[in-house]
């Protein structure tokens, strides 16, 4: 299976990030990538493939250029106005608030463009994120030129970010931004399957309406778990989508009976949709040992749910999210591609 690993993500590095009303270490760190590298390198799985820049326009075709903007400058500007180290936001448009008309103050635009006050902002975000949504626009053009699989290793992640917000760590919505340039590559149907333990909230929202891209998810039930305002059973899409967003919430410290047998319903409902290229968001915060999520799959868990990705005999591509126990993130992600490469290599091409 190919790799493309964005080199930059480190430029995004978070000291702290805000947690019951005290700054705590943050958990969305350089490491991640580092030991994920680590274990790619000294397993079977690569080539590595070097980063191609596609540029700001695929970016574009999800998000909206004043947001991209904003989250360029961001820092520089925290910085200008005496912002000590990484920034965050204080303020927000709720209920009743105008957000259609984009303030001149800073820390109105922050609020504007956010969803938590736990997604530090820092001097490097942009490059690591603009980086990162290059690295797997580079995976998509492996897969679209043939090969089985590959895997785009990054961060900041991006599930949680929509069209013009950051939050839940991320800042550019790898997923969209790729399943969007799939379909102007001319692929019909497009489904992203996003088996973080958190809901992919911006993903949904992006492709809502839509029916040409199928959002499929896992995760925590956002009744108690982050990020709480989306992700119900009942959200199945609207107008032109409706019938094309699927949700699997399940309750926190569910089982791993429970969590496969909502990943196999997930899988036939994705069939039966008969997409031309599956996209995995693929967090490992399912992890047992994770530090901020309740499920509980180990390494045979992650290798049987690469494995069973594989046995649908899709174009794949796996695009790296959460997962935050650090030292065992190499392993739990290379469980999932190397089941995946297991079970594929039986099959004939697709
Ligand atoms: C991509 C992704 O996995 N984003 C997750 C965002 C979760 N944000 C909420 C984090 C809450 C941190 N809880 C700290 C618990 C300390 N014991
Ligand atoms: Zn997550």
């Amino acid at each position: 299976m190919k790799i493309v690993y964005n080199e930059r993500h480190a430029q995004h590095a978070a000291q702290k990030e805000f947690f019951r009303g005290q700054l705590v270490d943050a958990f969305e760190i350089p490491a991640r990538a580092d030991f994920v590298l680590q274990a790619l390198q000294a397993s079977e799985l690569g080539p590595f493939v070097p980063v191609v820049d596609h540029g700001r326009v695929p970016l574009e075709r999800v998000h909206a250029p004043a947001y991209l903007r904003f989250i360029e400058g961001a820092h520089a500007e925290w910085l200008a106005l005496g912002g000590q180290g990484e920034a965050f936001p204080a303020v927000w448009p709720i209920r009743s608030l105008r957000s259609d008309v984009e303030p001149k103050s800073f820390a109105a635009r922050m609020g504007l463009y956010s969803m938590d006050s736990g997604s530090p902002l820092t001097a490097g975000t942009w490059a690591a994120a603009y980086w990162g949504a290059q690295a797997s626009l580079t995976a998509l053009d492996l897969v679209l030129a043939g090969e089985r699989s590959a895997y785009c290793l990054t961060r900041p992640p991006g599930h949680h970010a929509g069209a013009d917000f950051f939050g839940g760590y991320c800042f550019i919505n790898n997923a969209a931004v790729t399943a969007q340039a799939a379909r102007d590559a001319g692929r019909q149907r497009v489904a992203i399957l996003d088996v973080d333990y958190h809901h992919g909230n911006g993903t949904q929202a992006i492709f809502y309406e839509r029916a040409d891209v199928f959002f499929l998810s896992i995760h925590g039930d956002p009744q108690t778990e982050y990020p709480f305002f989306l992700g119900h059973a009942d959200e199945r899409g609207a107008g032109a989508g409706e019938g094309f967003n699927a949700n699997y919430p399940l309750p926190a410290g569910a089982s791993n009976e429970q969590w496969f047998e909502a990943f196999e319903k997930a899988l036939v409902q994705l069939n039966a949709f008969a997409p031309e290229l599956l996209i995995v968001s693929l967090g490992v915060d399912t992890y047992g040992g994770d530090p901020i999520s309740h499920f509980r799959l180990d390494e045979p868990e992650f290798r049987r749910m690469g494995q069973s990705l594989a046995s649908l005999q899709l174009p794949t591509l796996f695009l790296q999210e959460g997962g935050y126990a650090t030292a065992a993130i190499g392993r739990n992600v290379l469980a999932v591609l190397a089941g995946f490469e297991t079970t594929a290599q039986g099959q004939p091409g697709v």
